[in-house]
């Protein structure tokens, strides 16, 4: 066995003299010259530069599941719409578990709004991220995006400030989706948003 084993190391050794090449043990081949950064990297081709954010390619909305899953095609933004009822609290937490850019929906403007309303199928009460639990009266996004757009129902809010019934936490409810402040311990379906 050793003696075949020494033969075999004998001839590739000739064969590499005749080759004046040996297979898998070639020279270490110096690093590449660093690119120059600036004007150069216009020369590379699109899609190549994997430091330029521009260039990375979008992560599929599907990946962060849900049972509705819709992609704004204006900002590029996912929203997935989860049926599993859960109190406010805890869907915000599940929309912040999917990644770090996710979180409860915001809804900045009509067409967003209106976007969402309409992945809701006939689910009639939502929780997406708006909420006055840090100071009664004042609703502020859990993101804290500028509060820019609202949608209230006829009549909402209508937390009592009595300290028994808070209502401190906006739902899309109804076939038009329009805002309500319930109690943040309901149990309902809810909306997430991913930025990017
Ligand atoms: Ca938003
Ligand atoms: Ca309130
Ligand atoms: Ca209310």
């Amino acid at each position: 066995m050793l003696a075949n084993k020494t033969r075999l190391l004998t001839m590739l050794g000739l064969l590499t003299l005749a080759t004046g090449c040996m297979p898998e043990m070639a020279e270490y081949e110096p690093l590449p010259e660093p690119v120059p950064a600036g004007p150069a990297k216009a020369d590379a081709p699109l899609g190549t530069d994997s430091a330029d954010p521009v260039s990375l390619p979008l992560l599929p909305c599907e990946a962060g599941m849900g049972n509705v899953v819709a992609r704004d095609p204006a900002s590029t933004h996912c929203y997935m719409f989860f049926t599993e009822p859960k109190s406010y609290d805890d869907a915000y937490k599940a929309c912040n578990a999917i990644s770090t850019h996710t979180h409860l929906a915001t809804l900045n403007s009509r067409a967003e709004d209106q976007m969402v309303t309409a992945m809701l199928g006939t689910t009639t009460e939502t929780w997406f991220g708006f909420d006055d639990i840090m100071l009664e009266g004042t609703f502020i996004w859990n993101t804290l995006e500028a509060n820019l757009f609202s949608n209230w129902a006829a009549g909402q809010p209508d937390d009592p400030d009595d300290g028994v019934n808070e209502r401190d936490c906006a739902m899309k409810t109804g076939a038009l989706g329009q805002w309500d402040d319930r109690d943040c311990a309901t149990l309902a379906a809810y909306v997430c948003e991913r930025d990017r």
